[in-house]
């Protein structure tokens, strides 16, 4: 069931039908170049992390999106990953902001794996307001504009209402591309409790795109993602699809979720995200 019509004070001029339409265009566009890419063998370079990878077509593909907005809005502000590593900041003001990530799921990308994605957010006065991912391999668009529910290619996605415990719940994680020996043992130690007795998750996948993991919460695929190390333009339109789609999305305390924290941890219900965050432990990383 959609999440009740969220009351965010937006100035009239705001036509957020547009933006969505504009949002859902662009990404179809970025998605034939995406497309167009993926079955070729390709070279990358690394970013932060040694496997932290990006490829001409994440830069062109940003560039196409960022292009497009500035024109249909050129008041808008921007927060795009391959921009962010090439220096810009990486800063959310009241301004009308798109937060891009042109292919999530870069290593996917690169080793022909289709689980890639364009993912594209608008925040009004640092509310999200529409989310669009878009899987341009298998054709899958998922969208929303907060307080109209979710959809994927144009049929109503809600979370299932009846996954509230640990063993009865498809989880989703990922290891994050930093692989320092300490993280990497909180990583695994969360994932150890949430698997073992008295938890006992059903099963554990690990699919290499936040976005897409997030879509697959909302459409009832899987039950509940987390990860830590993640940025905000991993998640920012995943919040608004999995919210619009019924689910829940928090801090890894339980908290309110702030997108520049670096974690999320989601799921189907309130109480199965709860539960998640009462197990875990947060594993800290710089803000975006
Ligand atoms: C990726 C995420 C993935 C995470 C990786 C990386 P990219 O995004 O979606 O879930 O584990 O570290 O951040 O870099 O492919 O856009």
């Amino acid at each position: 069931m959609a999440a009740e019509p969220k009351k965010i004070k937006l100035d009239e001029k705001h036509d957020l039908k547009l933006y969505h339409e504009e949002a859902v265009n662009i990404a179809r566009k970025a998605g034939n170049l995406v497309r167009n890419a993926f079955y070729e063998d390709k070279s990358f370079e690394t970013k932060e992390h040694k496997t932290d990878l990006v490829t001409k077509t994440d830069q062109e593909t940003e560039t196409l999106i960022f292009n497009h907005f500035k024109e249909k809005f050129p008041s808008h502000s921007f927060i795009g990953e391959e921009s962010v590593a090439y220096g810009q900041k990486c800063d959310l003001t009241d301004n009308p902001t798109w937060i891009i990530d042109p292919i999530d799921g870069t290593t996917n990308f690169i080793q022909k794996f289709p689980f890639v994605a364009i993912s594209i957010a608008l925040a009004i006065n640092k509310e999200l307001v529409i989310g669009v991912i878009y899987n341009p391999i298998l054709d899958e668009m998922f969208s929303a504009i907060t307080g109209q529910g979710a959809t994927c290619n144009d049929a109503s996605i809600n979370v299932p209402n009846d996954v509230t415990e640990l063993n009865q719940a498809l989880l989703i994680t990922e290891t994050g591309a930093d692989r320092n020996e300490q993280r990497i043992s909180s990583v695994l130690e969360n994932l150890r409790k949430l698997i073992m007795e008295p938890h006992l998750a059903r099963g554990v996948r690990a699919l290499g795109s936040a976005a897409l993991n997030m879509c697959y919460v909302a459409c009832g695929r899987a039950n509940a993602y987390y990860e830590f190390g993640i940025h905000c333009w991993d998640v920012a339109a995943g919040i608004v699809i999995l919210k619009e789609a019924g689910g829940s999305v928090l801090g890894a305390t339980g908290e309110e979720l702030d997108i520049m924290a670096r974690e999320v941890v989601c799921a189907s219900s309130d109480v199965l995200c709860k539960k998640i965050c009462n197990v875990i432990t947060r594993i800290p990383h710089d803000r975006d």
